[in-house]
Order: structure tokens, then C-alpha cells, then sequence
């Protein structure tokens, strides 16, 4: 508890002690409540008070939100709502008091409660506060302007009888909340102005009413944006598909049941592959559920009934799987539900089994009186269908002849360097970029439970092969039967995690463009075909240093970043050698052991689904057709991207 009860800046009644014993829950384990102390859970904080801002907005009483990193390292967050009420709660105090003290119903990350977003107010605010080293919290209401204040959770203004005093008049009505994350809780403490970027814009998308603005305050990364999408859903589809040859037009319904409330968009592509993204009261569903089952179910019902009707598939053939009737769609499905569930590994996976209900009902009445009356677009879908119908009977074969072939060959080709564990559990793999750090690393393993596979040059953009490319390259085909647990695709999962051979994937690749540029290809290939390895946490990057210091008396010291260094060069009193690495290539076995093999000494990154779904939207913008602004994009992002913990 420590900190907050005793601290003597703050001041509080009695009757607000529990308040705060309930906040400290929060700071004993914030993971409970924001997912993690990285910067994830960081953004999070951002995302928890904007959340309660959209809440106001779909309570139908805000249309604009203004979200800045101020240049301190703060944010702020704005909205023109009803603003908090500050009138006296049933509790004796002012209602905004409990808003930001009390801790509600359960953390969004423990068990089975999850915050009713969609109207109804997070609980996120007592959170941030708990997690936040000072906030101020501005009402207008009633022509006043109300202001009270915290720190780490703990009120720092007195009320007066149990309430807030105005500091002034004000014209109109909102609610504005500043709040500087607590540095001794998170491990970083700078937003990611990307991810929360799109995640605004994400929520444009969702709240077509609604405008963001957006401004980053920060020295270096200063800019404005404006986020308004009157289209929805609809435009959300049109910037998924953006610079890739669609087939047919933009299909969108909408329609409401029992109090569910459905509205749908898609469109086919000329890829061989699928994108289907549900969100639920505004909030993406990582792991999909029953309302992307519902939407997937029916289509493929529908689209067979037609391919029948118009006798693309004859008496004899077997019907479309629903993976064919997919093959080239691009969905979004966002639904409005009063009471949702969520399950799985994430809690991100809707459970409700009425959303199915009512997703498939809506979405068959709809699509059905679509394709009666547009022909052309049901005979392209068909098209998509069958495309991926003729590839899947084709490569079922090869694949298992392959399979069978490659099973016995298991590191025949000789480059593969195993361990000699078979505990699956204790193994790790190294896939190292290049043949001469890959040579580095097998000296510098303990191969008693390190094994290294190198991979020479660029891997194949598993985004725009078909499967019987990505199957006879060489080097995929090695990790396949490396890792030992095959893989899944669109057409069939052969993809079984029990039989993996290796406890940690680790991706070993220079902490430079080209590095960069190989762990993007590297995740994008892992997302498609074995998105378990990264659900399940088995997928790492390795951290290289990038500078060893050596002092003229003392230890050296290994750096793994700028900042690093930046930070030696203040603190370091007296000459330093400073080696700079340019590869890992570069570093002899001892120096890679000690750096970037060793258990107890390296630095990895843990990788998440988030990050492997960034690194496909990425590898698709990368692998465009323009080549200047591409190699532009590398140097300002992939890094970062893909490496920054
Ligand atoms: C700027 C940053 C994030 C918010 C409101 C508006 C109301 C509200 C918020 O009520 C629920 C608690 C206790 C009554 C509701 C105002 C009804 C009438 C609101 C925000 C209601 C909280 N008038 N705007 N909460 N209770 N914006 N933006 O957090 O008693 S939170």
C-alpha cells in the first residue's frame, strides 16, 4: 500500500481510504487492469480516458475529442460532453471524486469481467489516475469551470462540504483530463504516437459522427491530424484494400435485433487472402468470436446456394469451404451489444452466442437481397471462391507429398545447426540473418540447448505468393520442419503446436534497415501460416548492442541503443573507447555470446500479435510499387517498429 495512504501530500477524509486501498490494487498490479507496464499498456492509458470520451459521444452528447502529447510527456484528452457531473453523489461527495478514485467493477484483464464500454462510461478513469504521478481533471458544467486534481490516485484538492469550488465561468460543456504516466510503474514512459494514432483513427472510422483531433506536442515529432470518417465503416474497408486491385465494389449493410445492433462492410481483392475484422462497442476483437462466425457461416451458406443455382459447382463437386468462399475478402463487422462477453488467451474474443444469432440473420437477409440484384459482383465473389477451390485441390496434393518427403529430412540440409536437447521446453532457435553471423552464432550457442538456422538474404513476401511459392522456398521450408509443428493456411490446418520443438523462436538480425526489414518479412510469414507461435508467446526478437564503451580504467559496457549511449556519455566521468557494431557479423562468438545468446544477459522482445499485425500491414506497404517514399518509410518506421520494446 505504501505510497498512497502515506503519502503526506495527499489529503483525503477517512471515508476515502478505502477509496484509495482500491487504488493501490491498480499500482500492486497494474497488468491486471491495463494489460502490461510496456508501452502498450502505456498507450493504454491514453486509450482508457479517450474510451470514456467515445462513451460520451455514443450517449449521443459529444461530437469532438482533442487528444495531445503535451511536450512534458503528458496527455490530455478533451471532450465537448455533458462533462462529469460534480454534483453530490449518493456517497457525500462530489460524483467526478468517485469517478477518478473509485475502482469499478472488475480490471478489464482479470477473468471474466470486462468494462461495459458503448455508452456507459469505463472504468478506466480511476485507473489512469491510480497509474498517473499527477492529473488534472476540468468540467464545464452548469457555466462553471471545476477543476480538481491528483496525484498517484490521491486527491490534492480540498473539497468544501464534499465539493469541488468553481475556479471560474465557462462557456458550454466538457470534460478535460491531463495526466502525466507514473514513471516508477511503467518501464517507458513516451507514447507510441503511431500505434495510437491508428487506434484514433480506428475509432473515426467506427464513430463516423465523430471528429478526433490530434496533436503531438513532443520536440521532434510534432504535427496535427484531424480524424473524421462520415463513411464508417465503409471507408475503414477502402483504406484496408488501398493500392490493391479490388473485384468487386464496397458491399455494406447494417441492421438491428434484440438490441444488437449490426453494421458490416466488405469487398473481395484479386490475393490470395482474407482480413475479417470484428470489433464490439468499439473495441477490436484480436481473437474474433461469435459475431465473426456468425458473418462467416452465412456467407459461405449463401455463396454455395448461388455457385449451385448458377452451376458453377455441379451435382457431383463438394461445396466451397468457407475459407475458398474468403479467399481475396476484405471485412469489417462491428457490432453494439449490451451485455458483452469475452473469452480467450486475450480476453478479445466475443463469447456472446446472440451476437452469431443476429450477425448471421442480418448479414443472410442483406447479402441475399444484395446479390438478387447485382449479379456481376455475386458471379465475381464466385470467381474468388473457386480460384481458391482449384489452388486448395492442387496443393493438398503437393502438400502432402511434400510433407511426407520432408518429414525424415528433418535438418538434412545441413543448415541447420540442432541442439542436443529434445526438451522441447529448454530449446530455443535462432534464426540468424547471413551466413557469417549464422557461422559466429553456432560457435558462440550452448548447444546443448541453442540451435541455429541461418537464412541468407531476403526471405519471400508471404503477402503476395500463393501458397505453392511460399511452400518451395527453401528457407520457409526449413523452419517448417525445423519447428517441427507444420503450419495452417486458408485452405486446410495442418498447424500443431504440441509437436513444437523449440519453447523460443528468436529472430537474430541486425538492428538496421535491411535487419529490420527481415524481422517485418520474417513476422509477416509467422502471422499468416503459424499465428499461434506468436498467440502462444514463442516468437522473440533478439536486441543486439549497438556500441560496446570501453573505459580506460573499468568494465566495458555494452549499449543497446542512442539513448544508451547518450546516457553513458553523461554519466561516464574520464576517456572511453566506444566500438560501434555494424553487424553481428561483426562481433566474435565470445562478444555474441555474451550480448545476444547468453539467458542471462541478453535483451529480447517479446513478440505480440499486434506487433505481427503491424508487420503485415507494413510488408504490404513496403511492398508496393513506389520505391522512393518505401525506402523513405523504412528509415523513419521499421525499426522502430519492429524492434522498439
Ligand atoms: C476528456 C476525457 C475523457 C465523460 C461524462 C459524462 C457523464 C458521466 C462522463 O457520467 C456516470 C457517475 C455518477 C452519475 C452522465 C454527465 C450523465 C449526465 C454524464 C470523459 C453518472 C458518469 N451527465 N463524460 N461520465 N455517472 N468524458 N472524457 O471522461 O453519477 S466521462
Amino acid at each position: 500500500m505504501g505510497n498512497l495512504v502515506n503519502s503526506t501530500e495527499g489529503r483525503y477524509d477517512a471515508s476515502s481510504i478505502t477509496v484509495l486501498e482500491g487504488l493501490e490494487a491498480v499500482r500492486v498490479r497494474p497488468g491486471m487492469y491495463i494489460g502490461s507496464v510496456t508501452t502498450r499498456g502505456l498507450n493504454h492509458l491514453v486509450y482508457e480516458i479517450v474510451d470514456n470520451a467515445v462513451d460520451e459521444h455514443l450517449a449521443g452528447c459529444c461530437n469532438e475529442i482533442r487528444v495531445t502529447l503535451e511536450a512534458d510527456g503528458s496527455a490530455t484528452v478533451e471532450d465537448n460532453g455533458r462533462g462529469v457531473p460534480v454534483e453530490r453523489h449518493a456517497k457525500g461527495v462530489s460524483a467526478e471524486r468517485i469517478v477518478y478514485t473509485t475502482l469499478h467493477a472488475g480490471g478489464k484483464f482479470d477473468n471474466s469481467s470486462y468494462k461495459t464500454s458503448g455508452g456507459l462510461h469505463g472504468v478506466g478513469s480511476s485507473v489512469v489516475n491510480a497509474l498517473s504521478s499527477r492529473m488534472t481533471v476540468r468540467i464545464k458544467r452548469n457555466g462553471h469551470l471545476y477543476q480538481d486534481t491528483y496525484e498517484r490516485g490521491n486527491p490534492t484538492t480540498d473539497l468544501v462540504m464534499g465539493l469541488l469550488t468553481p475556479i471560474g465561468d465557462a462557456k458550454g460543456t466538457g470534460t478535460w483530463v491531463n495526466f502525466l504516466p507514473d514513471d516508477t510503474i511503467f518501464e517507458k514512459t513516451r507514447f507510441k504516437e503511431d500505434d495510437i494514432k491508428s487506434r484514433l483513427h480506428e475509432t473515426a472510422y467506427l464513430n463516423p459522427e465523430l471528429t478526433i483531433y490530434y496533436e503531438d506536442k513532443r520536440p521532434g515529432t510534432e504535427e496535427t491530424q484531424v480524424f473524421h470518417e462520415p463513411e464508417g465503416i465503409v471507408g475503414f474497408v477502402r483504406a484496408l484494400n488501398k493500392g490493391h486491385e479490388t473485384v468487386t465494389d464496397i458491399i455494406s449493410f447494417q441492421g438491428v435485433s434484440e438490441g444488437i445492433e449490426v453494421v458490416c462492410a466488405f469487398q473481395y481483392i484479386n490475393e490470395f487472402r482474407e482480413e475479417v475484422l470484428g470489433f464490439c462497442n468499439n473495441i477490436y476483437n484480436a481473437e474474433g468470436g461469435t459475431h465473426l462466425t456468425g458473418f462467416k457461416t452465412v456467407l459461405t451458406t449463401v455463396i454455395n446456394n448461388y455457385a449451385r443455382q448458377l452451376g458453377s459447382l455441379k451435382e457431383k463437386d463438394a461445396n466451397f469451404t468457407g475459407a475458398d468462399v474468403r479467399n481475396g475478402l476484405t471485412a469489417v463487422i462491428s457490432i453494439k451489444h449490451p451485455d458483452p462477453r469475452f473469452e480467450g488467451q486475450t480476453k478479445t474474443k466475443l463469447d456472446n452466442q446472440d451476437a452469431s444469432k443476429i450477425v448471421s440473420k442480418v448479414t443472410g437477409d442483406e447479402i441475399v437481397r444484395f446479390f438478387d440484384r447485382n449479379l456481376e459482383t455475386l458471379k465475381a465473389v464466385i470467381g474468388c471462391a473457386e480460384k481458391a477451390a482449384k489452388i486448395r485441390k492442387s496443393e493438398e496434393k503437393a502438400k502432402t507429398n511434400m510433407l511426407t518427403k520432408q518429414k525424415y529430412s528433418f535438418d538434412s540440409n545441413g543448415k541447420l545447426a540442432n541442439c542436443i536437447s529434445r526438451d522441447a521446453s529448454k530449446c530455443e532457435i535462432f534464426i540468424v540473418e547471413g551466413d557469417s553471423a549464422g557461422g559466429s552464432a553456432k560457435m558462440a550457442r550452448d548447444r546443448e540447448f541453442q540451435a541455429i538456422l541461418p537464412i541468407r538474404g531476403k526471405i519471400l513476401n508471404v503477402e503476395k505468393a500463393s501458397i505453392d511459392k511460399v511452400l518451395a522456398n527453401a528457407e520457409i521450408k526449413t523452419m517448417i520442419n525445423a519447428f517441427g509443428c507444420g503450419f495452417s493456411e486458408g485452405y486446410g490446418n495442418d498447424f500443431d503446436i504440441k509437436k513444437l520443438r523449440y519453447d523460443k523462436i528468436i529472430i537474430m538480425a541486425d538492428a538496421d534497415v535491411d535487419g529490420a526489414h527481415i524481422a517485418t518479412l520474417l513476422l509477416t510469414l509467422f502471422y499468416r501460416f503459424m499465428p499461434d507461435l506468436i498467440y502462444e508467446g514463442h516468437i522473440y526478437i533478439a536486441m543486439p548492442p549497438l556500441y560496446k564503451a570501453i573505459p580506460s580504467k573499468g568494465e566495458g559496457q555494452y549499449l543497446y541503443d542512442d539513448e544508451a549511449l547518450a546516457r553513458y556519455r553523461k554519466t561516464h566521468k574520464g576517456n572511453f573507447i566506444l566500438q560501434r557494431y555494424k553487424g553481428l557479423g561483426e562481433m566474435d562468438p565470445d562478444q555474441l555470446w555474451e550480448t545476444t545468446l547468453d539467458p542471462a544477459r541478453r535483451l529480447m522482445k517479446s513478440v505480440t500479435i499486434e506487433d505481427a499485425r503491424m508487420a503485415s500491414e507494413m510488408t504490404e506497404l513496403l511492398m508496393g510499387t513506389d520505391v522512393p517514399p518505401r525506402r523513405d518509410y523504412i528509415r523513419a518506421h521499421a525499426v522502430d517498429a519492429v524492434l522498439d520494446v
